[in-house]
């Protein structure tokens, strides 16, 4: 094969790649349904990204940027589209933000051309990741993500040690991005969303305090704090609303996903959990429910997990690990859950705002011990066998 039929040859593969129905997985607990492909790879991003198509600067047709992971999206319906704001990872482990399309949020997603090059703030970070997108009702659209930078006071030898803050961008096209100064907080800040409303005339936080870069400390949880100014914004006072416990699957940390969707029975939130054994961390998915007119006071939350990671989901860069920040409620109340599985790929999901709540608030919630869960299932058996 020449050049010219090589490069065509993977453009063509390229395309039957992007293009690929998906289609749902034939088993659903009737609560989600899960979809066959992953909806992003590191094989979708953009050919241009990775080859010089130049023959005289690369006639061996060599790939020259490697892309080792498409995952931890946020996403927004804009204009008619399904929008995610991918965590893309290089080979180089430098994590960056880029947009894909899909016209019906589950299949033919595509990057745009360019990924966001962030504009700096005046200590620039290192690595950035995970971006939830928030319509905030002041007019702009947030994107609030972790800014990752060497911890200046680790030991000289120590190479790992890292602090985590929350980046802030606003935009009004997903094309310019304002950058905002990094929230001040007292303790590291990764996983913060910005909640779509005002509440008491403040914008308003979910934060995960935590002592150190992986460990959450004396975190306790999923944190709120309000914000006078977005444009300076400052963790002043911060309460936990969503507590880490003991022998759940939260036991380690906890983090808020995308932001919460309004619903007339409250707010419904979507997070991540995570607790520790042989393997390493494991991450899973839950739900729970806040009061509408004060979203700080949970109102539901079902027992266990939601979502946790399954088959091919469980292998990957980090393996056993599902993540999300993002998800989208259409107008006919179809919820497109976007996640990631094993920091590596992007999957869907597809729910209805209906079941969710009525898993939440129909589910029976974690009664701490095994025999409470025991106590649990005989009302359901109760229920189904009729005693005469
Ligand atoms: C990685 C994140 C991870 C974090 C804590 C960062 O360096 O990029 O994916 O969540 O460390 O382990
Ligand atoms: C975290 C997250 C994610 C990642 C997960 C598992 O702390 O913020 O970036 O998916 O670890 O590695």
């Amino acid at each position: 094969m020449n050049f010219h039929e090589k490069v065509k040859h993977l453009f063509q593969a390229h395309e039957s790649l992007l293009t690929k129905q998906n289609e749902p997985m034939e088993h659903s607990n009737g609560i989600y349904q899960r979809y066959k492909n992953p909806i992003l790879t590191a094989a979708h991003t953009p050919l241009i990204w990775r080859y010089d198509f130049d023959e005289n600067d690369n006639p061996l047709l060599l790939e020259r940027i490697g892309m080792n992971g498409t995952f931890n999206s946020g996403a927004i319906k804009w204009n008619g589209k399904y929008v995610l704001m991918v965590r893309v990872e290089g080979d180089d482990r430098k994590s960056f933000f880029a947009v894909a399309e899909s016209p019906n949020g589950i299949d033919n997603f595509r990057f745009w051309d360019y990924p966001v090059l962030l504009p700096d703030v005046s200590d620039p970070e290192t690595n950035v990741y995970d971006m939830r997108l928030t319509r905030h009702e002041d007019g702009w659209i947030y994107g609030l993500f972790c800014a990752e930078r060497k911890d200046s006071n680790a030991p000289a030898g120590d190479l790992s040690s890292a602090r985590a803050s929350c980046g802030i961008v606003r935009t009004k096209d997903l094309k310019f991005w304002e950058r905002l100064p990094d929230l001040l907080s007292r303790s590291q800040q990764r996983n913060v969303v910005l909640h779509p409303e005002f509440v008491n005339g403040k914008y308003a936080l979910y934060t995960r305090p935590q002592d150190g870069f992986i460990d959450a400390g004396s975190g306790g949880g999923i944190g709120w704090a309000l914000i006078d100014d977005i444009t300076h914004a400052e963790v002043k006072d911060e309460k936990i609303i969503n507590f880490r416990q003991y022998h759940t699957i939260k036991e380690v940390k906890n983090g808020e996903g995308p932001h919460p969707i309004q619903t007339p029975q409250g707010w419904l939130h979507l997070a991540h959990g995570v607790r520790a054994c042989a393997a390493g961390l494991r991450y899973v998915l839950y739900l729970y429910m806040t009061d509408l007119q004060d979203p700080t006071k949970v109102i539901a939350e079902p027992a266990g997990h939601f979502m946790a990671p399954k088959g091919a989901e469980r292998l990957g860069d980090v393996s056993n690990v599902l993540f999300t920040n993002g998800w989208i409620a259409d107008d006919d109340g179809t919820v497109y859950i976007y996640y990631a599985s094993s920091d590596t790929r992007m999957h869907v999901a597809t729910s209805t705002i209906e079941k969710l709540v009525d898993y939440c608030l129909h589910t029976p919630a974690d009664g701490g011990r095994s025999r409470t869960s025991v106590e649990s299932i005989y009302k359901l058996i109760n229920k189904n066998i009729k005693h005469s």
